[in-house]
């Protein structure tokens, strides 16, 4: 045990100072169904997953008014770019210990029928207690609400593993009604991905953005406890 409180302290210590904002583990063994991809024997070979939060520029996300702006969309852009390099710089270290390391892009789609990436980092950051599901399908932070960006490392590196954040959006509401697509609605299960992804095809052309990117429901949420 001793071994593993250690080795988490280490990434902990790179995954900070490389300017990451949370950081937890998680195990595998849960999501394993749900990663696409890679292959199963190298998914049996790491049982832990490293999930990683940047939090983004308020000033940036509160200068979203009815749709996604060219000063979000470089944030964005620049955001993936850390979160993928700071996922490489630990992989890089697990590496140099003598264990593996497979850093998951922070961003990448590779099934667009069926809007899927290799996995689902707001699965990883939930099961790792970085946060909750919010009603509005973003993984919500007791710190910043929505206004993280998130990616994740598998590893057999030895690791202390966090536990399931026992909280949720409780009363608040703030996000229903800001969607343009009416996509958010009182039960998470009910988010409407379909509108959603409609919306952002439309702004794609109308706002000359190449990217299915919006950022107002992350605009909404800075945690049930904070007044907006
Ligand atoms: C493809 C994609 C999209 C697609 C939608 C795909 C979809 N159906 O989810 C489109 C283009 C529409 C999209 C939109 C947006 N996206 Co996007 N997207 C992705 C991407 C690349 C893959 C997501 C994926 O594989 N989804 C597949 C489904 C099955 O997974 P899921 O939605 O996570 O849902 C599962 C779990 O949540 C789980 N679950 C866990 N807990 C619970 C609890 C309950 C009650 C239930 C029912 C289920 C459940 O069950 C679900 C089914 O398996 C991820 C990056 C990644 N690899 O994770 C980013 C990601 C999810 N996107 C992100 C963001 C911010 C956005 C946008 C705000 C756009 C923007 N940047 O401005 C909007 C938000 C829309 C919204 N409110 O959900 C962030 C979310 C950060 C956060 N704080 O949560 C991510 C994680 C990227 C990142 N690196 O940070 N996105
Ligand atoms: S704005 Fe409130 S209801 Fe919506 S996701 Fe955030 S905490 Fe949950
Ligand atoms: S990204 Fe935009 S369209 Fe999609 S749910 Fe959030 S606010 Fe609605």
């Amino acid at each position: 045990m001793e071994e593993e409180n250690k080795n988490y302290s280490l990434l902990k210590d790179i995954a900070f100072s490389s300017g990451m904002s949370l950081f937890g583990v998680a195990r595998v063994d849960n999501l394993k169904h749900k990663i696409m991809g890679i292959s199963p024997e190298i998914i049996d070979s790491l049982p832990f997953a490293i999930s990683l939060a940047f939090r983004l520029s308020d000033k940036v996300i509160e200068d979203i008014k009815d749709h996604p702006t060219q000063l979000y969309l470089h944030h964005y852009r620049q955001v993936n770019y850390l979160l993928d390099r700071t996922a490489l710089l630990l992989t890089d270290f697990i590496q140099k210990k003598g264990y593996q390391a497979l850093p998951i892009p922070a961003s990448q789609v590779i099934d667009w029928e069926n809007q899927k990436g290799h996995l689902s980092h707001k699965l990883v950051a939930e099961q790792a207690g970085l946060g909750w599901m919010g009603r509005n399908n973003l993984l919500i932070t007791p710190e910043w609400g929505a206004r993280v960006r998130l990616v994740t490392v598998l590893t057999d590196f030895p690791l202390k593993v966090d536990k399931k954040l026992e909280r949720g959006c409780g009363s608040c509401k703030k996000c229903i009604g800001v969607c343009p697509a009416g996509a958010i609605k009182e039960k998470r299960e009910d988010f409407d991905h379909l509108a959603c992804f409609e919306r952002l095809r439309k702004f794609r052309k109308e706002y000359n953005i190449p990217h299915y990117i919006c950022g107002i429901c992350v605009k909404a949420c800075q945690g049930p406890s904070i007044e907006i």
